[in-house]
């Protein structure tokens, strides 16, 4: 069992630092200023951002005012030696996307999404990424009678193409969620979407982003769905976090609420030669006070590099002596006290 020493490199959206409003109350702290925020990536021991399209410029510019305002953004990025891992188009804001995106029942809207994508591509293009994410939030149904699920999977795998078709490098990352905002989404795990990948007018650019808290939320261990992943070669991204249960999407600090369970994902990122970045897609606490609102992100990132020297620390000899015997209650206790600094 081989263990590579590589050196992570570590991002976040700016999203991860917010204002603690929930849908039952209002923001708890003021809106940190985007240029603000982008001056505590390096400080935080960050190396670069992920962005929604309109985190870059206003959503449905024209080209040439994309091109400008995504001139001025990448200035700010270098300055501060950061880079942009990949674009997400938002769709689950604007009015037109209110019955889903790609999925929508109305044909102009389901045109808006793609559009809409089709320039998050070019944004990501000017900005120098080539990775686009697709959080497929309002592709679903409240129930189940509203859309046809069928055609629905057609319409996401249609919009995908439409997106490699208008770009011959980019590549294309979804990261599935299999409920929240929707009742029930379509393609609702990373299973899903990769089998969508294999149908797609360019496999070989077409993978996935895993989110911890989603998989869990699916009933399942994310590190088994990155393992998934990585065994496809298509595990392109990752977004690190925690969550208590089946509940509410609660992007919790990394490792904060089930310690070896972040544990078995650290290490299958390192046993499986992961080179993506390390993403984080945290909230503090709706009662972090201001001064200690990126203190989630320090220590998700903190976190995973004690996971890291716990998985090089495993004496992998070892490990593969306690599979051989069967003696699964031996390699648990190791395990453990590994994890207790024993
Ligand atoms: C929701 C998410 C999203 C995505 C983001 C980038 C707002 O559960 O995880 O965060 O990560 O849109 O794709
Ligand atoms: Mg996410």
């Amino acid at each position: 069992m081989a263990t590579p020493q590589r050196t992570y490199r570590f991002t976040f959206g700016p999203w991860n630092i917010s204002t603690g409003a929930d849908p039952f109350g209002p923001p708890a702290r003021n809106e940190v200023a985007w240029a603000e925020k982008i001056r505590s990536y390096k400080k935080l021991g960050f190396d670069g951002v992920q962005f929604h399209d309109d985190d870059v410029v206003p959503a449905d510019l024209d080209g040439p005012a994309i091109q400008k305002g995504v001139a001025e953004v990448r200035k700010i990025l270098d300055g501060e030696g950061l880079f942009c891992e990949f674009i997400a188009p938002r769709l689950w804001e604007h009015p037109k996307t209110i019955d889903g995106a790609y999925t929508s029942n109305s044909a102009a809207e389901r045109k808006y999404a793609i559009e809409r994508s089709k320039r998050a591509v070019d944004i990501a293009n000017a900005v120098g990424c080539r990775d686009i994410v697709l959080w497929l939030a309002r592709e679903g149904t409240y129930i189940r009678e509203a859309k046809d699920p069928i055609a629905s999977a057609q319409r996401i795998l249609d919009a995908v193409n439409a997106l490699l078709e208008h770009d011959p490098h980019i590549r294309i990352l979804g990261e599935m969620k299999p409920n929240e905002p929707m009742d029930q989404a379509y393609l609702p795990t990373p299973g899903h979407f990769l089998a969508l990948c294999y149908r797609t007018a360019d496999p070989s650019r077409s993978g996935v982003l895993i989110e911890s808290a989603h998989s869990i939320l699916a009933g399942l261990d994310p590190s088994d769905d990155m393992a998934y992943a990585l065994w496809h070669r298509k595990l392109w991204s990752v977004h690190l976090n925690d969550q208590n249960g089946l509940k509410y999407d609660q992007d919790k600090a990394f490792g904060s609420v089930d310690l070896r369970r972040a544990f078995n994902t650290v290490w299958v990122l390192e046993r499986g030669g992961y080179d993506g970045c390390v993403g984080l897609d945290v909230k503090a606490m709706r009662t972090t006070k201001a001064a200690e609102q990126t203190k989630h992100l320090a220590n998700s990132r903190a976190m995973f590099l004690h996971l890291v020297e716990v998985a090089r620390g495993l004496d992998a000899d070892k490990v593969e002596a306690y599979r051989a015997e069967r003696d699964y209650e031996g390699l648990e206790m190791y395990v453990l006290q590994k994890l207790m600094g024993k």
